[in-house]
């Protein structure tokens, strides 16, 4: 079954929310223009001593951070959600409705080098960060108010990335936020429907088709989702379908930590710049339920388009009626594909 009308517009559906993307790729019958910027030097330090995430420096407070030699994990300074809050809320006739809200958040260092960012990082230390982020899953999961926890990476300051020590960020808190609640409803009544996962299913069909797959190894695969919104949006899924960070074999965590080194290279060498993204993972919820129909994946969302320069604005159409994109998935894959697998510093 092949999509006939790709030089049309049309619109596909995010099955993983159950919202439709617009596309529009007539837009772009130009020619990939291989714009790359001048290979800028990158002249960052290995230490330095006004970052607030370097080993040995001090935080906001009085807080010190040890001279760590791997990973490092602590709760945020300023923290957006608090453990210790008194449980309230109101409803006035269905128009004024908010309650409070419990929750964790940490920042985690993925290295003591304030110079590296992921793909620079060798497989093994990005396996110690996988580590952390398992470790942490499983801590703040197992907290009876913690029924999600959101663990996420900004990097670079079109992102709103405030340092660019290699960290990222983990929310955990007592209600599933709007995405992965979205995904829950849609995987259950896929998983209700099929007796299999969503993810599984549709990663067999990619597999199968191939044009959409960018990189792979032995236990995961990392694709332009069929009902990509960013221009080099992807996703990566497990092949096998399990739910949760403490479900991953040792294998599997090496097998992450590789396909993790593997697209943040290929980023990078996209134009030859350090890559901006937001990235996350969707494991399930830690709401003490068995939840067959989660499959474990994690999202790269990449907010450039055409240059180093040049980001895509989700504004006007797409606040106002619906998201929309002009390459296809098929496109971007295409070229994500085709990238070189050694970060281009090496090269
Ligand atoms: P970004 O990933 O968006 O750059 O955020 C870094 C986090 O680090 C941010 O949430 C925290 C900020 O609150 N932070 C500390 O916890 N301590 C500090 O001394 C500075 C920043
Ligand atoms: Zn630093």
């Amino acid at each position: 079954m092949e999509i006939k009308f790709n030089d049309r517009p049309h619109r596909r559906l995010n099955i993983l929310t159950g919202e439709w993307v617009q596309v529009s790729p007539h837009r772009t019958q130009r020619p990939w223009q291989g714009q790359q910027e001048e290979q800028v030097k990158d002249q960052k330090p290995e230490y330095d001593e006004k970052c607030y995430l370097c080993p040995g420096n001090s935080r906001a407070g009085d807080a010190e951070n040890p001279y760590y030699k791997s990973t490092f994990a602590f709760d945020n300074d300023f923290s957006a959600l608090l453990p210790d809050i008194d449980v309230d809320g109101v409803d006035r006739d269905d128009l004024l409705v908010a309650r409070t809200e419990k929750g964790i958040c940490r920042v985690i260092c993925f290295s003591p080098r304030h110079d590296l960012t992921l793909p620079e990082m060798e497989t093994g230390q990005i396996r110690n960060v996988v580590d952390l982020w398992v470790d942490e899953y499983r801590e703040l999961g197992s907290k009876t108010f913690i029924n999600y926890v959101q663990i996420f990476e900004n990097k670079g300051e079109m992102m709103g990335c405030s340092n660019p020590h290699p960290h990222g960020q983990i929310w955990a808190q007592e209600s599933i936020p709007e995405e992965p609640a979205k995904e829950l409803v849609q995987q259950q009544s896929y998983y209700q429907k099929h007796g299999s996962t969503l993810l599984g299913d549709y990663l067999e069909l990619e597999l199968e088709k191939q044009e959409r797959v960018v990189a792979q190894n032995d236990h995961f695969v990392v694709l332009v989702p069929f009902w990509a919104f960013w221009p080099y949006e992807t996703l990566v899924i497990s092949r096998r379908p399990f739910a949760r960070f403490t479900d991953m074999t040792p294998d599997e965590k090496e097998g992450l930590a590789d396909i993790i080194k593997k697209i943040t290279i290929k980023y990078d060498n996209l134009f030859n710049i350090s890559f901006p993204y937001s990235a996350g993972f969707h494991p399930a919820p830690t709401d003490g339920k068995p939840h067959p129909e989660w499959h474990f994946h994690m999202h790269f969302y990449p907010p450039l388009l055409r240059s180093a320069t040049i980001k895509k604005f989700s504004v006007g159409y797409e606040m106002l009626g619906n998201e929309q994109r002009d390459i296809t998935a098929e496109y971007a894959a295409e070229i994500l594909r085709d990238l070189p697998n050694v970060h281009y510093k090496l090269q």
